[in-house]
């Protein structure tokens, strides 16, 4: 069987999981928010939530655990494994206090699980194969049941195979909503998931063998320019739910633009004698923080992680330092054989970002901005904050006159006192 007919399949497959969800719609059971009155829905950039209903007082949902084809940003294509289509799986958004069954179908190449990660539930629904259940075996449906008791910002993720399955991007958020609305009520609420990949180029999957050398660095499985912006109005106040299920590192996450205070760990809600004023919050690995702000500074704002190769995409790291190295006359000859040759990175490598790049892959590829080129990429996205945010949310922030930094004066420079220093 070829690749495409085993796809096809594999959408046979989902059709008819999604099937048995409508058969489900026969018993009785209804639609229901999943969203405290007063409280506003979770937004997963480039993801979805899962569709739930309850079915006699009880919240149903299916995963499925499945190869899919996933676009990391276009141009960067390859196949990664996840839930129900995509990576991330889908937000699980629950309601405190109500109870749950998540039906889970294996159908992966090998056994799965799923653990609910920082949530409390009975032990033999805690998802650990061999230790608080057998592994769900290929083509099988397990179930899982379990009340949860708190509210918060928890995740999911297989505990059988860990290191390969989560390598291949099989993470999600699950959301528990408070039956009642606490805490200052926020006008928009996101969830990102931290993620690192090693997709060598040309590669048709990532390596879950890397430990180190990370060269795919993604929120909800995207890297910049392909992750999704987060628009909010000016003077709303904005939550977005960070987690990190990545293989090995922990990711300072910086907004631009204002402060925040961490207001929640997939632990609890941190108390508000125990919050301070931060732009950068550490997310490690197997964590979630839930960050608060009120934007009321309007711009287009990066979010990103602070680590620079982290905010880089797809590049190799084997290449000699050469910044400052005069290389014209190997240049000179190496354009004999290879005309249009350019060492890497004699003066920096900033200009390198504008060079062709081979067929499916993101490398050192800058984005056009408003005023040039963007030059990073991968665990980045933006933050607009506009004083209309459903007007031209694709645009880019139109500056007021004199707000922008520019080329000085020399009349201004003279009165000011400053010299350019002699070259
Ligand atoms: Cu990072």
């Amino acid at each position: 069987m070829d690749r495409r007919s085993f796809l096809n399949l594999g959408g046979l497959a989902t059709g008819a999981a999604l099937l048995g969800g409508r058969a489900l719609a026969a018993s009785p059971s209804r639609k229901a928010p999943v969203v405290a009155p007063g409280g506003v829905a979770v937004v997963t950039p480039n993801g979805s939530s899962l569709p739930t209903r309850l079915v006699r007082g009880v919240r149903v949902g299916h995963l499925v655990a499945e190869s899919v084809e996933h676009e990391f940003a276009p141009g960067l294509s390859a196949e990664a494994w996840g839930y129900n289509g995509g990576t991330p799986g889908p937000t699980i958004e629950l309601v405190e206090g109500e109870r749950v069954r998540i039906y889970v179908t294996n159908r992966l190449p090998e056994p799965t699980s799923v653990h609910w990660h920082g949530l409390v539930v009975p032990n033999g629904m805690d998802g650990v194969s061999g230790l608080t259940q057998k592994a769900i075996p290929v083509g099988e449906t397990y179930l899982y049941e379990f009340t949860p008791r708190r509210a918060g910002t928890y995740m999911y993720h297989p505990h059988y195979d860990e290191m390969t399955q989560i390598a291949l991007g099989m993470v999600g958020f699950l959301i528990v909503h408070p039956r009642r609305p606490e805490g200052q009520p926020v006008d928009r609420d996101f969830a990102l998931m931290t993620h690192e990949w090693s997709l060598p180029v040309g590669a048709r999957r990532p390596d879950p063998l890397a430990m180190s050398d990370f060269n795919l660095l993604t929120f909800n499985s995207r890297a910049f320019p392909g992750t999704e912006p987060l628009v909010v109005g000016v003077g709303e106040r904005v939550r977005i739910r960070l987690g990190n299920l990545g293989p090995m590192d922990h990711h300072p996450i910086h907004l631009h633009g204002l402060s925040f205070q961490v207001t929640a760990t997939d632990g609890g809600t941190v108390p508000e004698s125990a919050r301070y004023p931060e732009t950068t919050a550490l997310v490690p690995v197997g964590a979630t923080r839930v960050l608060e702000f009120v934007a009321d500074e309007p711009g287009d704002w990066p979010m990103h992680c602070h680590m620079t190769h982290h905010a880089m995409t797809q590049m190799g790291h084997g290449t000699p330092n050469l910044i400052g190295a005069d290389t014209s006359a190997v240049d000179a000859r190496m354009r004999r054989v290879v005309p249009g040759y350019m060492t890497m990175g004699t003066t920096g490598m900033g200009g390198m970002m504008e060079m062709p790049v081979p067929a499916n892959s993101l490398p050192m590829r800058a984005t056009p901005g408003p005023f040039g080129p963007i030059e990073m990429g991968g665990m980045f996205t933006i933050l607009k904050v506009r004083e209309n945010p459903l007007e031209d949310p694709d645009g880019w922030y139109r500056h007021p006159a004199g707000t922008v930094a520019s080329l000085a004066d020399p009349a201004r420079m003279k009165a000011d006192g400053i010299q350019e220093p002699e070259l």
